[in-house]
């Protein structure tokens, strides 16, 4: 196969405009634009509004290209474009060659007859995706969430680039991915689906081969490579393999991730290679386990027969820009998700399939990916065309990710089961009966086809499907959403369990440094129409005061309140997270919602789209830990007195437990201690205990009656062999009303570490510098009095301070 990439020399017109720019493929029309200096920043204060105007226009991509060597020569010549952002019309040197309408398949046409020696122009025009969605929507048949723009269902378009209520309205347009001319010179693979069989400790691998050939005595040999670089041919016919003492893949946490290469060639009579198809995959089995027990009927991931339980974050598109996105910045994200101790992402349905690369990465890292198929709070009309479009869409996928080992499970849409059964959106008797058709019927019939080894799961939440309790909590997974949207206090994510939460959050506010990308000085003001245009969540302003007012003093200043509805967001979703891996066995996920944002503004996402960890990546990091020491204490949170009501009966007590997540039985030492607000122990006890692989323990209560409720708190800390493995702080009152004595938080610096020093107990300690781009070994924890090292990992320590919830309201005029 020669190949050929087509990314030089293209030109961006405007139609009707009558200007050019130089553009870069893959890339988009606001990223010429920028590029050119013709367009401002759009995510600045509010430009997201005339960047939305420039959507209404349509647009001429073009180029011109020489054949390279041979190509003109080749049996058939293929122009493949791996991703067009959306509706386009394709091409070359004047002749139409197609129309394209949905960005999340491939287009291949043949080129070959149009093909000629010396120049050949390329055109890729594009039409308006705003205009298309007005002029196409129609409520009674489709409709979806008013975040985004009416009429977004039509276009099988990334929806979120319509907008949602953590993004712009920014629907870019563009060719995103590769373009290349492919030179077919006598065989043609197409595509290879390899499957594994374990059984006895070995693996069967056999290969199902899609290929054309047109030249004469055409072979295809293929080999495995083994992880330390040994070769090992497949049989012929048919191509099989057994791999004796296979190196098994693991989620990060339950074992390595070896990858085993897969080379498959199309030989000529003489032994030219004429093409060739080459994967990584891992041996590994992924599936539900499912099982009616008690409760209801288990759903965890098992892989390699064991159960994993699930720690992660929903991912959404990683910029608004998709020629932004690169292989370096993605892996940064995911590598910072492994270090606050994921295992798992969920792709969410709104968005737009990933690149190859993330999928690469996460096979490398070990993180299992829960996949969406970008269906998401919206109804589809579901058209015959709309069908075989989708259909394309999802067998594409399918085939281009089937041989990752990360890709644990296939989900049919984001929350349309459990909308489609309330109603919303005015669900007819046809919109519920196509829903079963698309996500019961024919997207799973697709998925099986091309992975037949794949797990299938209808949507998100989701019981099993045919709108049986999507959002039940006894079986499947569950978005709690009754924290946050549902104003109640987060103490409630302590009521009862679920199977595996895969959506639940609170939002909060990015850094200054983040806030200052996009706002001027005056913009500054939590309610201002630049802030507030950068909250795209109905109510998130006065959900984040109403949820403030509870935990936490005034804010003394703008910046004190970004950091505090940091610590809130944290806190929150901790108290979520903890309470659901104590349960581990009965709960078995929990994936918070949500990982990334696509600009600058409030959101639920735990890293900015600058790159910056918000104070809850931090807390991800030991919420998540492979072993966890929590405490439930019981104190003002979970009873909520009426403090007017004095003397008021309220319970102090605590309850430690210990989660292990790891394939080994362990031995811990706890410590806990009572202590006043200057540190000082007033009780105190160290249990000496051993917990199983994959178990939780939960240790009996013990009741504080002599605590002051608003100056003594409790400090817990796990050990192994006399090293800190877990700790935490609790208290009984809430932070507003807590007394703090000034800690006089001091920072020194020793080498690549910086050395925390507090005189009093401490609370939500933030180290920061400067430039707030600091990434270190801890951030935002509790002390008690004394000295603390954290490891800066990124950025330089100049400009260093410290804060703690203590300062929330100083200097308060
Ligand atoms: C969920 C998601 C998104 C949304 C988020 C926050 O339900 O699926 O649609 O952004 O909640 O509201």
């Amino acid at each position: 196969m020669i190949s050929q990439s087509l990314h030089e020399g293209w030109t961006l017109e405007i139609l009707g405009k009558k200007r050019k720019y130089p553009a870069k493929v893959p890339g988009t029309v606001y990223g010429a634009l920028l590029e050119a200096g013709s367009m401002e920043d759009p995510f600045w204060r509010d430009n997201e509004l005339k960047a939305l105007q420039v959507m209404e226009d349509d647009f001429l991509f073009e180029t011109a290209f020489v054949p390279a060597e041979g190509m003109l020569q080749c049996q058939n010549v293929y122009l493949r474009f791996e991703g067009i952002d959306t509706l386009g019309e394709v091409s070359l040197n004047g002749v139409p060659l197609g129309q394209t309408d949905n960005m999340h398949r491939v287009w291949e046409f043949e080129a070959g007859r149009l093909l000629r020696e010396g120049e050949n122009v390329l055109r890729v025009k594009l039409s308006s995706p705003t205009r298309f969605i007005r002029e196409h929507y129609n409520p009674q048949k489709a409709e979806g969430t008013s975040d985004a723009m009416k009429g977004f269902p039509a276009l099988r378009k990334a929806h979120c680039m319509f907008g949602w209520d953590w993004g712009p309205r920014l629907p870019d347009a563009g060719i995103f991915r590769p373009v290349t001319l492919l030179g077919d010179e006598g065989a043609y693979i197409r595509e290879v689906r390899v499957r594994q069989k374990h059984a006895d400790g070995k693996v069967e691998l056999s290969l199902g081969l899609s290929a054309s050939s047109t030249a004469k005595g055409v072979r295809f040999t293929a080999e495995l490579v083994d992880p330390d670089g040994n070769a090992k041919a497949f049989s012929t016919v048919p191509m099989a393999l057994t791999v004796e003492n296979p190196q098994l893949w693991w989620p990060r946490g339950y074992g390595g991730q070896p990858l085993y290469t897969v080379k498959v060639k199309a030989l000529s009579q003489g032994d030219r290679v004429l093409d060739m198809w080459e994967r990584k995959i891992g041996l590994r089995t992924a599936t539900m386990h499912i099982e009616k027990d008690a409760f209801g009927e288990s759903f965890a991931h098992e892989i390699n027969g064991v159960q994993v339980f699930a720690m992660g974050a929903d991912y959404i598109p990683e910029d608004n820009l998709l020629g932004r996105v690169t292989p370096e910045r993605t892996r940064r994200l995911l590598e910072d998700c492994c270090a606050a101790n994921f295992n798992t992402i969920r792709v969410w349905g709104g968005g737009y399939y990933p690149d190859d690369w993330f999928y690469d990465v996460c096979d490398e890292l070990g993180l299992l990916v829960w996949q969406d198929c970008m269906f998401a709070c919206a109804t589809y009309e579901l058209t015959p065309a709309f069908s075989r479009n989708i259909q394309a869409e999802i067998a594409y996928n399918v085939k281009r990710l089937r041989h990752h080992p990360s890709l644990a499970l296939w989900c049919g849409n984001n929350e349309m089961e459990m909308f489609v059964d309330e109603g919303e959106w005015g669900a007819s008797f046809r919109q519920k009966a196509d829903y079963i058709r698309m996500y019961e019927y024919i997207i799973p019939k697709v998925v099986q086809e091309q992975d037949p080894d794949a797990f299938y799961w209808p949507a998100s939440p989701s019981s099993g499907g045919g709108f049986d309790d999507p959002n039940g909590r006894g079986r499947g997974d569950v978005h709690d959403w009754s924290i946050w949207h549902g104003m109640r206090p987060f103490a409630d994510y302590r009521k009862g369990a679920c199977r595996y939460l895969s959506e639940f959050g609170f939002e909060s506010f990015p850094c200054l440094k983040t806030v200052e990308t996009f706002t001027l000085p005056e913009d500054r003001n939590l309610f201002s129409y630049v802030m507030e245009k950068h909250q795209r969540c109905a109510h998130g302003s006065a959900l984040t005061m109403a949820y403030l007012q509870q935990m936490y003093l005034y804010p003394a200043s703008f910046e004190t309140a970004l950091y505090a509805s940091q610590l809130l967001q944290a806190e929150a979703v901790r108290y979520g997270v903890e309470h659901m891996r104590r349960q581990r066995g009965l709960c078995m996920g929990t994936i918070y919602w949500q990982l990334n944002d696509c600009w600058p503004g409030a959101s639920w996402s735990s890293i900015d789209c600058t790159g910056r960890w918000k104070a809850l990546h931090y807390f991800a990091k030991r919420f998540f830990a492979p072993v966890l020491l929590s405490c439930q204490e019981e104190g003002m949170l979970t009873q909520n007195p009426n403090i007017n009501a004095e003397p008021y009966d309220m319970e102090k007590s605590i309850r430690l437990a210990v989660t292990n997540d790891t394939l080994k039985p362990r031995q811990f030492v706890a410590k806990w201690a009572l202590r006043d607000r200057l540190g000082r122990v007033k009780r105190e006890e160290t249990i000496c205990l051993s917990v199983n692989p994959l178990q939780s323990i939960t240790l009996p209560k013990t009741h504080l009656p002599e605590a002051d409720i608003f100056q003594d708190y409790v400090s817990y800390h796990l050990y192994e062999l006399g090293r800190e493995l877990s700790s935490g702080t609790v208290i009984f009152s809430l932070p507003k009303f807590f007394q703090f004595a000034d800690p006089r938080l001091g920072l020194r610096l020793e080498g690549d570490e910086i050395v925390v020093t507090a005189g009093a107990y401490a609370r939500g300690v933030e180290i920061q510098n400067g430039a707030e781009d600091l990434l270190l070994s801890d951030n935002y924890f509790d002390m008690n009095p004394g000295e603390r090292r954290v490891k800066i990992l990124r950025g330089e320590p100049f400009g260093l301070r410290a804060r703690s919830v203590y300062d929330i309201a100083k200097g308060q005029k």
